[in-house]
């Protein structure tokens, strides 16, 4: 260890010396954002001298490489969370306090990498953090999208969308790569040519965009084996037409340029939703193009011989979104290298394997053939012989049986589907939690699993626990440390030791204090940020993720409505202190979902303002649900809603995070809830709402009649009703009449789709049981320090360790 003043002074002059050659600023003279990239910049040095190191032996060591493909990487901010890996923050925090400077300053200097929409990208963000921290080597790959997730601000009552130019500061993170730029192809078409090497594809009248590599890399806790994330951005590869300059049609001269740099410039704001654009089909096969010819490449010039491709490379393809990647190496192994049919399609289904993410039929991507065909020719063709070899082999085991072969087929009634594609060819097929991997099983794929029953599998999700307890907490960590080390950091198993702790009355104190005072400081955030005033002595209930029916913000909202209708029916009801909290983005067009934050907005202006419920109940919602705001807000909840329609969030890993932050789980036996349930035990959970199995049931046979529930439960009705008998104070009277009526009649669509008037009583209850629970103030320090103690296997170490054992198998570097 080198001597802390020694360390100190080190880093000190690190940063001077930064603003002074990059930014030619003195400290007193420079910005607190020249001060943020000048830290940035002395801790990247660390990382990369690693990093160089580290690629270098990965080749001497002849190890395997993971390329995790994935269209969103959600990673917010990096600055303290690589502090805290290379075990530097306090060194930081003391350097930049000895300088007038507080860390949390210079921090929100950094823009949230908002690559991603949700979970499915946050995953593949926590993901990177495991296997670098495991030493397994991993480069994540994806776009480099000039503008991420749209920031949501709170105006009017609705939701207004702003655009997030991330960029526009600069990125000291990433390090362009030009010299390893590469060509993608599209539209054209294709030719047969026999020469006397045989038959060879001409791809003629294409047009091509670079694809430009930026590489920023990715540090684990304590760890010699950085990972890459390798962004590619789109760039025209002429500059101006000079054709249409030279005769003063300037924007015509843009036009080609504008044409291939908007492929990598927006990030679609849609969540467990696919639209079928043709924008989006160009930017997954930019990405997955350019990634499958870098790895060729690379393969090549170390390796020579493409046999050996899967001894020295996996690929990970994170939900379908990738799925492009396979015909793509079919068409450079045989159209590039001259490989067979044979050898090249079985050097693929060794290498790629799918993750499913979710089983909602409108997030399932198909595409129309036609506009596929015409884009990506050459990869339709393939993609076309992979499936008339793909049914012949069905017509063995289904002979006749033509129904079942079409609805398994690759390509049907003109469209191209690409979980199908990846069932056809992957090594591997896996669900990301034990249930979601037993329903793909027995119903979405089931089919699939009859023919290829070793393929399936489910690996329940996971999250870093450096980011989600050791930057987002750092006073529950710190106590942790203080009773059992801080090897768990490394170590996810010594978690488990945290449950020696549940006896001890002084830790169990100490435990809640620290609960407090992150209440405390989201009061402080939230007052700052949106000029809301909200009281840490009630309890906090947080329902934060993605505004999704199936995810039912409605539910809770109406349960708000019937907590009113019971004070203004009797104002001497006693009713426990609560605050409650949403966050959730809803995307651009899914006018339901927006409509449902309007709602949510119009009930916190009638609960907080009310005589009858001020200063009981407060519903608050947070803009601009972030990374960021999650590391703040999910450390301050006493409950974690995870209500979702039982057998329709895949996994959920929200959920593990405010477990693992010590809140306590109100939900449904649905996703990982079920596992949190199975770790925590029955006392240390709130279960409500109809079962999986009761669901499909429900589906199968027809028989859900939500109005019956309407007219047996007067509590639910009286809170309906509230949506349109002009309770809500907002502009236009019908607002909310069409949730209303989706609820009751449905309109296009079944009533009650997600079963919301099913689960309200239940759910009312399971709500009681909660607040009565954190009432025995003893009971509830036990329950939520359970929670903690528990949360060991939701690290996303292990559900590395589980991919690699059973799906990978990469070593570590030694
Ligand atoms: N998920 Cl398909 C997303 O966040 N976006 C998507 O487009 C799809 C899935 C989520 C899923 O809803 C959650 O249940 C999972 O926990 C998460 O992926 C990670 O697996």
């Amino acid at each position: 260890m080198a001597d802390p003043i020694v360390k100190k002074e080190e880093i000190k002059e690190q940063i001077l010396g930064k603003l002074k050659r990059h930014f030619g600023k003195t400290l007193e003279e420079a910005t607190k954002d020249q001060i943020y990239k000048s830290c940035a910049l002395s801790i990247r040095d660390v990382i990369v001298e690693k990093w160089t190191d580290a690629n270098k032996q990965v080749l001497n060591q002849g190890l395997k490489r993971l390329y995790y493909l994935s269209a969103e990487f959600l990673m917010g901010r990096a600055l303290v969370n690589n502090m805290i890996n290379l075990h530097l923050l306090k060194d930081y925090q003391e350097v930049l306090s000895d300088m007038g400077l507080s860390l949390d300053d210079i921090e929100e200097q950094e823009r949230d990498a908002g690559l991603g929409n949700g979970g499915l990208g946050r995953l593949a963000a926590c993901f990177l953090d495991s296997l670098s921290t495991l030493d397994l080597p991993v480069t994540g790959c994806s776009i480099r999208y000039e503008y991420g997730l749209f920031k949501q601000r709170i105006l009017d009552g609705e939701q207004v969308e702003v655009d997030d130019n991330w960029l526009e500061a600069g990125n000291v993170w990433e390090i362009p790569r030009p010299e390893e730029q590469v060509e993608v192809r599209y539209g054209g078409e294709i030719e047969e040519i026999w020469t006397e090497q045989g038959l060879k594809i001409d791809h003629k009248n294409y047009y091509s965009v670079l694809a430009i590599p930026y590489d920023y890399p990715v540090i684990g806790y304590m760890s010699e084996m950085p990972a890459t994330l390798r962004l590619w951005s789109a760039k025209a590869k002429t500059g101006l037409d000079m054709h249409y300059f030279n005769r003063g049609d300037y924007a015509r001269a843009m036009q080609e340029r504008e044409l291939a740099e908007v492929i990598s410039k927006v990030l679609y704001p849609e969540d467990n939703h696919e639209q079928g654009r043709q924008l989006r089909l160009k930017q997954f096969y930019f990405f997955t193009s350019a990634t499958m010819q870098h790895m060729v490449h690379k393969h090549k010039a170390n390796y020579g011989d493409l046999h050996t491709l899967p001894n020295y490379f996996t690929v990970q393809i994170n939900d379908t979104h990738p799925t492009l990647a396979i015909p793509e190496l079919m068409r450079i192994l045989m159209d590039e290298e001259g490989m067979g049919w044979d050898e090249a399609f079985d050097i693929c289904s060794r290498i790629f394997n799918y993750t499913n993410h979710t089983i909602m039929s409108e997030a399932l991507e198909c595409w129309e053939e036609e506009m596929f065909r015409e884009l990506l020719p050459r990869i339709y063709e393939i993609i076309k012989v992979i499936n008339d070899k793909f049914c012949s082999k069905l017509w063995d085991v289904y002979p006749g049986q033509w129904d079942k072969i079409s609805k398994m087929s690759i390509i049907a009634y003109h469209e191209i589907r690409m979980a199908n594609l990846c069932i056809a060819v992957c090594n591997k097929v896996n669900g990301v939690s034990k249930l979601h991997g037993e329903i793909l099983k027995a119903r979405t794929f089931r089919d699939f699993y009859v023919v290829f029953p070793d393929k399936f599998l489910g690996i329940t999700n996971g999250i870093t626990h450096r980011r989600w307890l050791a930057k987002a907490n750092q006073p529950l960590t710190q106590l942790l440390a203080d009773h059992i080390g801080d090897g768990f950091l490394k170590d996810y198993k010594e978690m488990d030791r945290i449950a020696d702790l549940l006896g001890d009355a002084r830790f169990l104190d100490d435990f809640m204090e620290v609960k407090y005072r992150n209440k405390v400081r989201f009061c402080e955030h939230l007052k700052k940020k949106q000029g809301i005033e909200i009281d840490p002595d009630t309890i906090f209930d947080v329902h934060a993720k993605r505004l999704h029916e199936y995810k039912r913000q409605l539910l809770k909202a109406l349960h708000i409505l019937h907590l009113y209708n019971l004070k203004k029916e009797d104002p001497a009801v006693h009713i426990e202190p609560c605050t409650f909290i949403f966050a959730a983005k809803a995307s651009p067009g899914y006018v339901r979902a927006k409509n449902i934050i309007r709602l949510i907005l119009a009930v916190a202006e009638l609960v907080n303002n009310d005589p009858a419920t001020k200063g009981v109940l407060q519903v608050v919602f947070v803009e601009n649900y972030s990374v960021s705001e999650a590391e703040l807000m999910i450390p301050a909840a006493d409950i974690s809603e995870q209500i979702s329609t039982a057998g329709l969030e895949a996994s959920g890993t929200g959920n593990m995070k405010f477990m693992m932050n010590g809140a306590v789980t109100l939900g449904t036996m649905d996703g990982a809830n079920v596992e949190i349930y199975e770790a925590v035990g029955e006392d240390n959970i709130f279960i409500f709402g109809a079962t999986e199995r009761e669901i499909s049931r429900m589906e199968r046979y027809g028989t859900y009649k939500p109005g019956e529930y309407y007219e047996q439960n007067t509590d639910l009705r009286l809170a309906l009703n509230r949506l349109i008998d002009g309770t809500l104070h907002i502009a236009n009277d019908r607002q909310f009449s069409d949730l209303y009526h989706s609820l009751l009649f449905g309109d296009m669509d079944r009533a009650d789709k997600y079963y919301l008037l099913y689960d309200f009583a239940s759910y009312s209850q399971a709500y009681e049981r909660a607040v009565a629970a954190y009432r025995d103030r003893e009971r509830w320090k036990r329950m939520a320090a359970t929670n903690t103690a528990k949360s060991g296997v939701f690290s996303s170490d292990r559900t590395i360790r589980e991919y690699n054992d059973k799906i990978w198998h990469l070593r570590e570097l030694t």
